[in-house]
């Protein structure tokens, strides 16, 4: 079976580029690596970034054309739906044999709706792809029955069918290193907060998955439930060893929901960074509880330049009702210990929560610039499918009428689908982008980045998050 996989275009069809760098889409990479190793009924597979390609949909019709696959699945998250929705559609147009997959955290919310709302849709696949899909291919390809593949929803006899338990892998050392040699590696480049500027190429890696927190506006656990799973030190610096040798890949960013998950595993994976000698520079997300000065300190020894922090709110009021289970003080503490260790840190926002006010949104843009972050972004608050704060706007009659989900983007002038009675959209959007004006343009902060620049890298990386700035602040200006 010839199988090919796509990662749909987003940032361009929405107007959005040029602000987030472009990262490797690893969740389809994991799934071909998977089935690659796994699956007996594979003679050809192929990743399609239409995303980082920047492909549109003619060449997505004419690659499909040419490519004659079998099975054409896609990922997908909520506000990719339309374009998603799109491929599937024009998939089955080309050639109605060609059984279409679905997976991802759009899938993972509505399984079962999405094969009614798409009924050029085959399967759906929901939580962690790599088995099941695997399994699916042998399936088709033998004529197994489907009743036996958790976490897949497909139709039988006109009638959906949703196998609701899902299997995580237990031990996911077992899981191959995601398929690089399958993506255009050299496109890849880190968004213009996070940029490290240091020459070679770039990618993401996930260390762990899922998270024992449940905020109340994230999906995380729509994927991988509460529980965690971490790979060990081993494994995660061979997979580094693998990208810096076969990929000549320098920069990474850790994209685990929380990467020091464990302090000790956090200092054995520096350790063998370091004993291995890679001269890589990386840049990971944590929570403010989990910030351990030694760990820190090995962090910044390995090459981690930037720690990245969802701080949220400065309202301790409005951290418990998103059930964040952290605190201003923590915020600050965090801060403190990474400033310590060299790191730079970069602060995460939100704007629009359940129970927010002109006040307590007031407090936040205080807390951002009393923290000493190194950048800060402001998101407004976004009900994804799926997650506690959908239910909560849901059932309060927050949710606008007319909403749809590309209005789930968190940047950019679009109407936000969450409507505060006492936060209009319009009120919305002025606080997120005084908010960015009351951060970045502090002359203290200017000077302090003017003073930072060592080479025409940093000139450029400054001139790259200043035009950034300007699209966000006054967006009809570019
Ligand atoms: C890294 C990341 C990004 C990266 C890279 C995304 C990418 N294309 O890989 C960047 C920065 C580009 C990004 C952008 C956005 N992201 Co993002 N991102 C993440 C993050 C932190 C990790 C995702 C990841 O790669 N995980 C590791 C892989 C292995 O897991 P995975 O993607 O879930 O894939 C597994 C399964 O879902 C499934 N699967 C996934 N795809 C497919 C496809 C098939 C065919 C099959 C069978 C299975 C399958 O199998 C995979 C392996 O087990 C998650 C948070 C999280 N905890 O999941 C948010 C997350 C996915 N992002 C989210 C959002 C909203 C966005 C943006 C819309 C943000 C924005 N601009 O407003 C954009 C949308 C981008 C797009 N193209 O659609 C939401 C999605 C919520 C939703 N319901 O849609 C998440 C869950 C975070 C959250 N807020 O809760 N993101
Ligand atoms: S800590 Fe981060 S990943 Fe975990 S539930 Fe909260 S927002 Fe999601």
């Amino acid at each position: 079976m010839r199988i090919l996989l796509i990662n749909p275009p987003f940032t361009k069809i929405y107007n959005f580029s040029g602000q987030g760098g472009k990262t490797a889409p690893l969740n389809i990479a994991y799934i071909a690596a998977y089935a690659r190793k796994y699956s007996n009924s594979l003679t050809a597979i192929e990743i399609l970034d239409a995303e980082s390609l920047e492909y549109d949909f003619d060449m997505i019709h004419n690659k499909i054309t040419n490519y004659a696959p079998d099975i054409v699945a896609v990922t997908m998250t909520t506000p990719a739906y339309n374009s998603a929705k799109k491929i599937i559609t024009m998939t089955k147009e080309i050639n109605k044999n060609i059984v279409t997959v679905v997976g991802g955290a759009h899938p993972s919310a509505f399984p079962k709706e999405l094969l009614d709302e798409i009924p050029q849709i085959d399967f759906s696949i929901i939580g962690e792809g790599e088995k099941p899909f695997a399994y699916l291919l042998d399936a088709i390809s033998n004529g197994w029955s489907f009743a036996e593949i958790k976490g897949l929803a497909y139709r039988n006899d006109g009638k959906i069918i949703f196998n609701h338990e899902i299997e995580y892998i237990r031990d996911i050392d077992m899981i191959p290193f995601p398929a690089r040699d399958l993506l255009p590696m050299s496109l890849y480049e880190p968004s213009t907060a996070k940029d490290i500027t240091h020459k070679g190429g770039f990618s993401n890696i996930f260390t762990s998955r899922g998270c024992p927190y449940d905020c109340v506006y994230c999906s995380s656990r729509n994927i991988w439930s509460g529980k965690v799973r971490i790979r060990s030190a081993m494994n995660v610096v061979n997979e580094i060893e693998e990208c810096y040798k076969t990929f000549n890949i320098t920069k990474f960013n850790f994209n685990d929901d929380i990467f020091p998950i464990s302090r000790q595993r956090t200092i054995d994976i520096c350790n063998e960074i370091i004993s291995k000698d890679m001269k890589i520079h990386w840049t990971c997300m944590t929570r403010v509880n989990y910030v351990w000065e030694d760990a820190m300190i090995k962090m910044k020894d390995a090459g981690c330049e930037i720690v990245n922090f969802g701080f949220e709110s400065g309202s301790d009021e409005i951290l418990k009702s998103i059930n964040k289970k952290t605190t201003v003080k923590q915020g600050i503490e965090a801060v403190k210990i990474c400033k310590k260790a060299k790191l730079k840190v970069m602060g995460n926002f939100m704007i629009g929560n359940i129970g927010e006010t002109e006040d307590t949104i007031k407090e936040s843009i205080r807390y951002s610039k009393t923290l000493g972050l190194d950048s800060a972004a402001f998101f407004i608050a976004m009900p994804y499918p799926g997650t506690k704060l959908y239910t909560m706007a849901n059932d309060l009659g927050y949710l606008r009428k007319d909403w749809s989900y590309t209005d789930l983007l968190a940047y950019g002038n679009n109407n936000p689908p969450l409507i505060l009675p006492n936060l209009p959209p319009e009120t919305l959007h002025y606080w997120q982008k005084k908010a960015m004006k009351e951060f970045y343009l502090r002359p203290n902060y200017i000077l302090n980045k003017i003073k930072g620049i060592r080479s025409t890298r940093d000139i450029l990386s400054l001139l790259r998050a200043f035009m950034v700035f300007i699209k966000i602040v006054i967006p009809k200006v570019l």
